[in-house]
């Protein structure tokens, strides 16, 4: 039975794990702050006669066995955040999914906490969904590196380390189905005044990692005439970018999120600049023909500084199970509508493994990767209990 109380208190508790001061959360994927995070739901899980393990890349399973031995139903999120995230992006889904377990269905159900959705610390993201579901390799995962150089398996082996009762499984398996709970981040919903959003699918998303590269020099001595200076030439080429992304119905999502500058001492010209780009687009083709477009842009404005252009990660649009969906629609009545999401989830990569759906709870004004992201305690639960009544018809 989905307790709201206990739900509402449930995510104010595990906020506390990476709380900043102006109210919103820090927890970076794979931190020993997210293995305490990890810890408490574990023993919630414990408390519900639950057992847990993990795997290779650090995903979390909270397991309610079923009366027959059959491959589970997958219900959950992430609960790794942006450094200035909120509360809710990710471990609502997490926290609703442990309050929809059933005592006793008839086959397992799942909850699961994806490693590195959030792809903030780590990139590109949804790393532990996509090794889970086979859609990239677990070494070159491995071998990725944190802006201060530390390897995705150094960082599991420290989770590892503070949870060593936590048993490692398997990577991957069959699933039934996957269901992510999660907040809209966007205003449809609210400004529908619904509580409730079947997710047809997910928009398409490409990222990419530029290095322009220029030359050192005096700030004071080097003449204008001769300089490379890789600042000025990243800054024309997000100026063409900005330009070339840009469309009068504004669809197209170009965003830098992430400039570093080099030496980045005053008075010493740049010779390097790396930024990220995430491009997304809910038309494939559009999507394709702007990110096709990227590189060459980039080399033209930066010139006479030189611009290497890698694509990091590449999701075409996609749509959720059409059956799932209907049955969603039929469980939440008029409380529910429709809507693409525009952000990313791991409901992706599980997308092409089995069925999935994703439901949408409202969060006010959009308001998301952000402190100040909230949702109320009605659209909680009204999420939460639509769950409950998806596992109770999906596990029979
Ligand atoms: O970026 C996204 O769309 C997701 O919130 N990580
Ligand atoms: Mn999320
Ligand atoms: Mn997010």
């Amino acid at each position: 039975m989905v307790n709201g109380a206990r739900l509402w208190q449930r995510l104010q508790t595990l906020a506390q794990h990476g709380a900043r001061a102006d109210g919103g959360v820090d927890r970076p994927a794979l931190s020993l702050i997210e293995a305490e995070a990890k810890r408490t739901l574990i023993a919630w899980a414990a408390e519900a006669g639950m057992t847990a393990r993990t795997d290779a890349l650090g995903n979390l399973f909270l397991r309610r066995e079923g009366r027959e031995d059959l491959p589970p139903l997958l219900i959950g999120s992430h609960i790794d955040s942006q450094p200035t995230g909120g509360k809710y992006d990710g471990a609502y889904g997490v926290l609703a999914a442990l309050e929809a377990v059933p005592e006793v269905p008839r086959r397992p159900v799942e909850v699961v906490a994806w490693t590195n959705e959030e792809g903030s610390r780590f990139a590109p993201g949804m790393m532990g969904s996509a090794a889970f579901a086979g859609a990239r390799d677990i070494a070159e995962i491995l071998a990725c590196r944190d802006a201060d150089g530390v390897t995705v398996e150094q960082a599991l082996a420290e989770t590892f380390a503070a949870l060593p009762d936590l048993p490692i499984g398997t990577m991957g398996g069959p699933v039934h189905a996957y269901l992510e709970p999660h907040i809209e981040q966007g205003v449809v919903l609210e400004q529908a005044g619904l509580s409730l959003g079947i997710v047809t699918g997910l928009q398409g998303k490409r990222t990419f990692a530029v290095t322009i590269q220029g030359e050192a020099a005096h700030a004071g001595t080097a003449p204008r005439a001769t300089r490379r200076d890789a600042l000025l030439a990243a800054a024309r080429a997000a100026t063409a970018l900005d330009a070339l992304t840009g469309d009068p119905a504004d669809i197209a999502r170009f965003t830098i999120g992430r400039f570093v500058v080099s030496p980045n001492a005053p008075s010493v010209v740049p010779d390097r600049v790396q930024f990220s780009i995430d491009l997304r687009h809910p038309d494939g083709d559009a999507l394709r023909r702007l990110g096709d477009a990227l590189a060459a842009a980039i080399a033209t404005a930066a010139a006479p500084c030189t611009a290497l252009t890698e694509e990091l990660s590449t999701a075409w649009p996609s749509l959720f199970d059409a059956g799932l969906r209907a049955d969603l629609a039929r469980l939440a009545g008029d409380a529910a509508m429709p809507l693409l999401s525009m952000a990313g989830h791991d409901a992706r990569f599980l997308a092409a493994l089995c069925p999935t759906a994703m439901i949408f709870i409202p969060c006010a004004a959009g308001v998301t990767h952000h402190p100040a992201e909230s949702i109320t305690p009605e659209h909680a639960l009204a999420g939460a209990q639509l769950t409950a009544a998806a596992i109770e018809l999906w596990s029979r």
